[in-house]
């Protein structure tokens, strides 16, 4: 299929944008993808993530490897920041200034369900976080002037001690980068 070079109509528009496979209304500043290799305490890399803006919060996809089985907390954490032991990252990013714990309140736009790693120490899991976005400018914007990060703990978050869940150590941490091309630029990496 042939996209027109130059379009005049609401349809070609639609057009190009159902090509795309792109929200047409998605706006010139956000920013479609981030991702972020997380690193254990000693620089060893034990996971991917790949994090894609959607219409309405951010699809994170976390494939983590060498855990110690077990339930472990993932938080998105205030700070870009990730020197062992990981403190450097922040508490948990909470723009609404909100208490910790999906199950005493509103909870903080970081917070997430534990992840559940097998005897294998391998886990591939998508999640989803209606309470964050990619795109500048907004106040829960993950890549904001400090940045933010991901973190995995040595425990599960209990989803009421406020303000951490009770987790424990700090065991992994990832930079979030954005990664992928903003609506009429270039794929080119940033
Ligand atoms: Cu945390």
């Amino acid at each position: 299929m042939r996209i027109p070079r130059l379009l005049g109509t609401a349809g070609a528009a639609a057009l190009l944008a159902a090509a795309l496979s792109m929200p047409a209304q998605m706006p010139a500043y956000a920013a479609d993808m981030a991702n972020t290799q997380l690193k254990d305490a000693s620089g060893k890399a034990v996971g991917d993530v790949d994090l894609t803006q959607t219409a309405t919060g951010v699809l994170i996809r976390l494939s983590v490897k060498g855990l110690t089985p077990g339930e472990h907390a993932f938080h998105v954490h205030a700070v870009g920041k990730c020197e062992a032991p990981f403190e450097s990252a922040g508490p948990h990013f909470n723009p609404g200034n909100h208490k910790h714990g999906m199950m005493f309140g509103e909870g903080h736009a970081g917070d997430m369900p534990n992840l559940h790693v097998p005897q294998s120490g391998e886990l591939s899991v998508e999640v989803f976080n209606p309470a964050i976005t990619l795109a500048k400018g907004k106040p829960n914007s993950l890549l904001d002037n400090d940045g933010s990060a991901l973190v995995i703990h040595a425990k599960a978050d209990d989803y009421k001690s406020d303000p951490a869940g009770n987790a424990g150590d700090r065991i992994a941490c990832g930079v979030i980068q954005e990664s992928g091309a903003t609506v009429g630029a270039s794929p080119a990496k940033k």
